[in-house]
């Protein structure tokens, strides 16, 4: 029986296929060899519809039989607490993890969706860009130094990162080439591969049969 349940939306427009945060919980279980299944919630009304499930109408969201969680970032720390794969079982590799994981989300994710929001609904002048650039700078400094963003190892930290970083305007935004390579490195796994084109199959099955 598969106790993991990932939700989805049924359909989402063409731009965001292949970057909807479902994907995190499909490439993480897929990583750490989780069977899961997933169900999906309508995307139409989403604004009021499922806010028992996610206060703000959004997905990803989780079950773990009779345990349901929201919020991606909270979705992988419990994945990775039930798979070794995912984060190191020594205090002081579980707290690098830890640390990376929420710097991913709070001190890149919370620069770089504002302003590619701004990009992408056309802002004249981005005035987040000098933020965003020093943010991508840190992190350009750290991956010339080393491999993994925590414990010397593939962690759920890596994955975030990278998901986060892997939007193509944030990307194409200045040179960084070891950002650049650790993108292409951590996107390349067979686990990301994997999860990404089943959400590309999902989407494309729920736009045909739209
Ligand atoms: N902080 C949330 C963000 C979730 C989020 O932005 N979800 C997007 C899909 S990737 C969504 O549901 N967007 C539709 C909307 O906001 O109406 C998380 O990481 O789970």
């Amino acid at each position: 029986m598969r106790d993991l349940t990932i939700w989805t939306y049924d359909w989402v427009p063409e731009g965001p296929r292949g970057f909807v945060r479902d994907l995190r919980l499909r490439w993480a279980c897929e990583e750490a060899g989780f069977s899961y299944a997933v169900k999906v919630i309508p995307f139409d009304g989403r604004e009021t519809n499922h806010l028992a499930r996610q206060p703000f109408g959004q997905v990803p969201f989780l079950d773990d039989g009779k345990l349901k969680l929201f919020e991606s970032g909270a979705a992988l720390l419990h994945l990775a607490r039930k798979s070794e794969k995912l984060m190191p079982r020594d205090p002081a590799g579980e707290a690098d993890t830890l640390q990376w994981t929420i710097a991913a989300l709070n001190s890149v994710e919370m620069v770089s969706v504002p302003w590619w929001f701004l990009e992408v609904t056309g802002a004249k002048d981005n005035h987040l860009t000098d933020w965003l650039a020093s943010r991508l700078d840190h992190i350009e400094n750290i991956l010339k130094e080393r491999e993994w963003l925590a414990a010397d190892r593939f962690t759920v930290a890596d994955l975030l990162m990278a998901d986060v970083l892997r939007v193509t305007k944030i990307r194409s935004f200045g040179e960084r080439k070891a950002t650049e390579s650790y993108v292409a490195r951590i996107t390349g796994r067979p686990a990301f591969e994997k999860a990404h084109a089943s959400q590309m199959v999902h989407f494309a099955e729920a736009n045909a049969a739209r």
